[in-house]
């Protein structure tokens, strides 16, 4: 996201019910009106108080150790929902194409192993934080990661990066009014809006341009 501050709240690509039966509309339009809003909000003001900021957020993560959690918090919760809105769409693209098919196939062996694995580590994750699908920016191999809170795969230091495709927002907030504490049937719901032509433009990106940040 190379784009200086203020940051503005990205339109969200379709109507708050789109997503129903597997996102109600109420948790859609208090997600993006008043969590990712909440997010950027403080992210803008916290940004106004510091110097010399990385071009952009991605750089910002690989760095976030050097900034304040509150920080940390803001700017992930604000890059992550973003990322997230356009994971999902009302008409998804339910299969991947080459080459992001090509290495699920070789990685997983087939999609369905592939989602299982993503279901498995968010519905083993604790707490409120985020699932991941991610490409090692070297070997180009998949890789899945569940982070804590707002973090997101750039803020962990690694040798080799790691940059995600796909996430899944595992917050209460995300499913609570529709799958109250029942987070499993959530995350089987939610790979019927996730759209795999999005995720498989992003593996493509990384392949034919690797982020400079
Ligand atoms: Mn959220």
């Amino acid at each position: 996201m190379a784009t200086k501050p203020p940051y503005l709240l990205p339109k969200l690509p379709y109507p708050y019910d789109a997503l129903e039966p597997y996102i109600d509309g109420e948790t859609m339009r208090i997600h993006y009106t008043k969590h990712h809003q909440g997010y950027l909000t403080k992210l803008n003001y916290t940004l106004k108080e510091l110097q010399n900021l990385p071009d952009s957020l991605e750089e910002l993560f690989q760095n976030i150790v050097y900034y304040p959690a509150f920080l940390r918090n803001n700017a992930g919760g604000h890059w992550n929902h973003t990322f997230f809105w356009e994971t999902l769409s009302p008409k998804p693209t339910k299969e991947p194409t080459s080459p992001l098919k090509k290495a699920i196939e070789r990685d997983f062996k087939t999609l369905g192993n592939c989602i299982h694995e993503i279901s498995t580590r968010a519905g083993a994750h604790f707490g409120a934080g985020w699932a991941w699908l991610c490409i090692n920016e070297k070997s180009h191999h998949l890789t899945i990661t569940t982070t804590q809170n707002q973090d997101n795969p750039f803020m962990y230091e690694k040798v080799e990066r790691t940059i995600p495709l796909l996430g899944i927002d595992l917050w209460e907030h995300a499913y609570y009014l529709k799958y109250k504490n029942q987070r499993k049937d959530y995350i089987a719901a939610i790979w019927n809006v996730i759209d795999w032509a999005t995720v498989s433009r992003r593996y493509q990106e990384v392949l034919e341009n690797p982020p400079d940040y």
